[in-house]
C-alpha cells in the first residue's frame, strides 16, 4: 500500500469509524475502568469533538493529552483528530519542565489531563500564557479546571468529521534529544492506515479475531500503533492498562483476566517477567499467540528464555517516533533471535559509512531508512532536522550490520543517547544530576550492558579533592540521582576515575567509555 492509494481527503478517525458499519456492538476496548463497544467509543469521541469545538478549537491547532492508558485517552485522541486538530500524546512521566517545554513549544490552548498529573502543571514556575482550558480526567481538579464528564455531558453524540487532507497533521509526539531538548515529531493522517497495513497486517498478521495488550503506553507511538490503531484498523479489540508497568504481577493478571492474543512489551519488560520464577505457574498466558518487542534491542538469550518458559515467539522490530512505528522487523515464521529481522514492503534500509557509501555486507555502518511514513522534520528545530531528515532518507542514529543471511543486527547508537527499558535517557541529564552532588567534580554517563545484555546507565566520576572513592560513596551518588531524576535514569554502576577522556577542545569522549559501543 502507498499513500497515494488513500483518498486525497482522509481523516484517520476512519480507523475507528469503519467499524461502525462492520461491527458496531463488538467490544472495542477492555480496561479496568470500563469496557466500550465501537459504537460507544464513537459516540463519546463525537462528544469530545463537539466539546472542543465549543471551546473554539480549530483544525490545525494543538490539543495536549496527558493521561494514563484508559478509555478517556482514546476518546480524547480521536475527538481531537476528528475535528482536524493535532493531538499531543504527552509522556506523563516527564518532569514539570518537560510539560512546560511541550505546552510552550506547541502553544496548546487546551490540555486534557488526568488528575494525577495536575501537580506537574502546578509546579511550573513560569506562566503558561497560551493555556486557557484544563480538562480533568479521573476526578475533580482544582479551581479553574473542568471535569471531563461534565465537559462532554450535554454534547451531541453526532459530529461530521473534518475533511482533512491525508497529509494534514493529526498527532505530535515529543522524543528526547541528546541535549535534553525534546524533539516534536508530527505525523499526518495518512501515516496511521499506512503503518497499520505495512507492519500490523502485512508483517504481524493481525486479524479481526485478535485482542492486543501493550505495556508500551499510548503516548508512545509504539503503543499508539500497536495497541490502538493497528487493531482497530482490522476490527480487533484492545486491552488498556492504566497501572504501572513496573509491577509485573499486575500486568500478568491483566493477561489472565482479559485474554489478549498479542502482547507488546520492551526487552526490559520481558527480562522483568522472566525474573519471576513462578511466572507460568502463577499466571495464565494461554490466550497469547504472539509477542512483540521494540524500543531497544532484544538480546537473543531473553528471546530463548521466553520461548523455553512460555512457548511463545517474540517478534523484535526496530521502530522510531520519526517513522511512527516499526520499519525493520522479524516476522512470524521467520525469526532470527537477537536480530531486528529484515526489511519489509514499504520501507527500504541502507547501511552506510560516514560518506554515505554502502558498507560491505557484515560491516557496521549507519542505518538509513526510506519510507512514506517518515515525519518531515522536528518542530522548531531546523539544525536537528537537517541532520536527521536527508531528503528521502532518514538518518536513524543507529549502528547496524547485516549478516550473511540478510538479517539486520543492532550495534549501538552513533550518538551518546541510551535506550533504557525502551525509553530514552540523555547522558547529559544524568550527568547534571550527579554534578549537583557536592563531591562530584566531573562525570560522564554512558551505556553499559547488564547481565541480560540490556543497556543501563553507568557513571564515571572524578571526585573533588577531599572526597575518597568508596562503595558507600557510589551508593550515595546513586541514591542522590534517584531523588532528583526519574528512577530508571539513575546510574546502576559508579566507577571512580582520576580523569575523563577528552578531545583537544575539552569535550568528553563518552564513546571511549561505553561497553555497548561498536568499534
Ligand atoms: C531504538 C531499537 C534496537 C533505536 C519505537 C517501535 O522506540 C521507538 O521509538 P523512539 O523514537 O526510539 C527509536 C530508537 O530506539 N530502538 C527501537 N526499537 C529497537 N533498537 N532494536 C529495536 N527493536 O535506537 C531507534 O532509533 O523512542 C519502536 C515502534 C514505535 C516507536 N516509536
Amino acid at each position: 500500500m502507498k499513500a497515494a492509494d488513500l483518498p486525497l481527503y482522509y481523516n484517520a478517525v476512519d480507523i475507528l469509524e469503519h467499524n461502525l458499519d462492520e461491527r458496531p456492538d463488538k467490544v472495542a476496548l477492555y480496561s479496568l475502568e470500563r469496557s466500550m463497544t465501537f459504537r460507544q467509543v464513537s459516540e463519546e469521541v463525537n462528544q469530545v469533538g463537539n466539546a472542543l469545538k465549543a471551546l473554539g478549537v480549530r483544525p490545525g491547532e494543538y490539543v495536549a493529552l496527558a493521561c494514563n492508558d484508559q478509555p478517556e485517552w482514546v476518546t480524547s485522541f480521536f475527538g481531537i483528530v476528528k475535528i482536524g486538530a493535532i493531538a499531543i500524546g504527552m509522556n506523563v512521566m516527564l518532569a514539570p519542565t518537560g510539560y512546560e517545554y511541550i505546552l510552550k513549544d506547541s502553544r496548546a490552548r487546551v490540555i486534557i489531563i488526568h488528575k494525577d498529573y495536575l501537580p506537574k502543571l502546578e509546579e511550573i514556575d513560569n506562566p503558561l500564557t497560551d493555556l486557557e482550558h484544563i480538562i480533568v480526567i479521573g476526578g475533580e481538579g482544582s479551581e479553574g479546571t473542568v471535569r471531563y464528564e461534565s465537559w462532554i455531558a450535554g454534547q451531541s453524540t453526532h459530529l461530521v468529521a473534518e475533511n482533512t487532507h491525508r497529509e494534514d497533521f493529526c498527532s505530535l509526539n515529543y522524543s528526547s534529544g541528546t541535549t535534553g531538548t525534546p524533539k516534536g515529531i508530527l505525523h499526518a493522517h495518512k501515516d496511521y492506515p499506512l503503518t497499520a497495513q505495512l507492519w500490523g497486517v502485512n508483517v504481524l498478521g493481525l486479524t479481526e479475531a485478535d485482542r492486543t495488550f501493550a505495556l508500551a503506553k499510548l503516548f508512545f507511538t509504539f503503543g499508539t500503533g500497536g495497541n490502538l490503531i493497528f487493531p482497530w484498523y482490522v476490527g480487533a479489540s484492545v486491552v488498556l492498562f492504566s497501572g504501572s508497568p513496573r509491577v509485573a504481577e499486575n500486568v500478568f493478571e491483566m493477561i489472565g483476566r482479559f485474554k489478549p492474543t498479542i502482547f507488546y512489551n520492551s526487552p526490559t519488560g520481558y527480562a522483568m517477567a522472566l525474573a519471576m520464577d513462578d511466572l507460568t505457574e502463577r499466571f495464565d498466558l494461554s490466550s497469547v499467540r504472539l509477542c512483540v518487542s521494540a524500543g531497544e534491542a532484544l538480546p537473543a538469550p531473553i528471546w530463548h528464555q521466553w520461548k523455553d518458559r512460555t512457548g511463545l515467539d517474540i517478534i523484535d522490530g526496530i521502530g522510531s517516533t520519526e517513522n511512527f512505528h516499526i520499519f525493520l522487523s522479524n516476522r512470524p515464521g521467520d525469526i532470527r533471535p537477537g536480530s531486528s529481522g529484515k526489511p519489509f514492503e514499504g520501507y527500504e534500509v541502507r547501511i552506510v559509512d560516514e560518506d554515505f557509501n554502502d558498507v560491505a555486507p557484515g560491516d557496521i555502518g549507519n542505518l538509513l531508512v526510506r519510507g512514506e511514513t517518515a515525519a518531515l522534520g522536528y518542530l522548531h528545530q531546523y539544525d536537528a532536522s537537517r541532520r536527521a531528515f536527508r531528503g528521502e532518507w532518514l538518518f536513524t542514529g543507529d549502528k547496524y550490520y547485516q549478516d550473511e543471511d540478510g538479517y539486520f543486527w543492532h550495534a549501538g547508537r552513533s550518538d551518546d543517547m541510551l535506550k533504557v527499558g525502551g525509553i530514552w535517557v540523555s547522558p547529559m541529564e544524568v550527568e547534571s544530576a550527579l554534578l549537583h552532588h557536592e563531591a562530584v567534580l566531573e562525570c560522564a554517563v554512558v551505556s553499559w550492558k547488564d547481565g541480560s545484555d540490556l543497556v543501563k546507565p553507568k557513571a564515571y566520576v572524578v571526585l573533588k579533592a577531599g572526597h575518597a572513592p568508596s562503595d558507600e560513596m557510589a551508593e550515595e551518588l546513586i541514591t542522590f540521582c534517584r531523588n532528583t531524576i526519574a528512577d530508571y535514569k539513575r546510574p546502576r554502576w559508579v566507577e571512580f576515575v582520576e580523569r575523563l577522556p577528552k578531545t583537544a577542545t575539552g569535550k568528553i569522549q563518552r564513546f571511549k567509555l561505553r561497553s555497548a559501543a561498536p568499534v
